[in-house]
């Protein structure tokens, strides 16, 4: 395993201290407009019905979150996976990032790639690092995209689960174009599928996987909200566990030659289908640039997936 530190504009200390918890929080930075209990956001669902906060622009108080998390010095992973033509994304990536992803927090920035020397020399802020790490190309565009589970399982066995707080996986053709910050911590953490959260679809409908060969089969009576696979997160014991498990039915999957039907994104689907994510983010936290740039739901696009060319930048790209 490759390890290159990109060195960024200032000197970090790497050792992380533990949250102190008993250092008291300012109180002027815990006051701001008195809330509602009984008026707020009235177009969308906020909470899932096991209670899980569903987030949305709205729902919470940005600095009232910072005074909260700013004392425990959290560091927060980000993992991207940049292979083959998908290297080109990066630097748009990783500038946007820096503009609008947990601004003023620790961000250590994993990125997955084949070809470490193409890496963009990005200007980081104090308390934010690129780390680097082999991956392997494949023939298969589905291949790279699957593959990405195991290697951030490893990387969170090897390196995370003492070295970062919350780890959040990313689709590297994507930008931020807003704030992205504390208001998406949780211990698991899952994002709606920009293209399914207005539609008053059956669960039927939804693209689970529903092959029974598959072990990542859902019923035709079963879901939640279906979830994108190019963004979740959590703290890294969670992340691992989900990692690990929609990996290994992956490979059982492929074992018998069976691939379902969006790859590893139907595997997450049905592991949070069992398992519960305890905290959802709207589709602002995964817009895709084809869809229209807003709707009275979506009133801020913070982070979306650029338009590419298939036929150009995928290995096996049959259409
Ligand atoms: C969706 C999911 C994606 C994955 C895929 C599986 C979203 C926004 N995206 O995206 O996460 O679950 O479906 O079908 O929900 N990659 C490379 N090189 C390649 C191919 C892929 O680095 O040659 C990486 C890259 O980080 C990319 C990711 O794999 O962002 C997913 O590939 P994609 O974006 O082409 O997949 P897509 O758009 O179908």
């Amino acid at each position: 395993m490759l390890a290159i530190v990109h060195s960024c504009s200032t000197e970090v200390d790497n050792s992380r201290k533990a949250p102190d918890l008993s250092s008291p929080i300012a109180s002027e930075h815990l006051r701001y407009k008195k809330p509602s209990a009984v008026s707020g956001r009235t177009n969308v669902v906020a909470i899932t019905p096991w209670l899980a906060p569903i987030v949305w622009e709205g729902t919470f108080d940005s600095a009232l979150l910072d005074a909260i998390y700013a004392p425990r010095d959290i560091t927060v992973a980000v993992t991207v996976t940049a292979v083959g033509k998908y290297i080109r994304f990066l630097k748009d990536f990783l500038e946007t990032a820096e503009q609008h992803f947990f601004v003023g927090f620790k961000v250590h920035y994993y990125v997955f790639t084949d070809q470490p020397d193409q890496i963009p020399a990005v200007k980081m802020a104090a308390g934010r690092q690129l780390f680097v790490r082999q991956a392997a190309n494949a023939k298969r565009w589905q291949d790279i995209s699957a593959a990405r589970f195991k290697g951030i399982a490893n990387l969170i066995d090897t390196e995370l689960r003492d070295g970062a707080d919350y780890v959040f996986c990313l689709d590297v053709d994507s930008k931020f174009h807003a704030h992205w910050g504390t208001e998406s911590l949780g211990q698991l953490v899952a994002v709606i599928h920009p293209g399914y959260y207005n539609l008053q679809l059956q669960f039927s409908q939804l693209p689970y996987e529903r092959r029974p060969e598959s072990k990542a089969v859902m019923s035709a009576d079963e879901g939640d909200f279906y979830y994108a696979g190019g963004a979740f997160g959590g703290e890294p014991s969670s992340v691992h566990h989900m990692l690990s498990m929609c990996n290994d039915n992956f490979e059982q999957d492929a074992r018998r030659g069976i691939e379902a039907a969006w790859g590893e994104e139907s595997h997450l689907n049905q592991f949070f289908w069992f398992n519960k994510p305890t905290k959802l983010l709207s589709p602002e936290y995964q817009w895709q640039d084809m869809q229209a740039k807003g709707t009275p739901e979506v009133k801020i696009i913070r982070f979306s997936g650029i338009i590419k060319d298939y036929a150009d930048i995928r290995p096996g790209w049959e259409g």
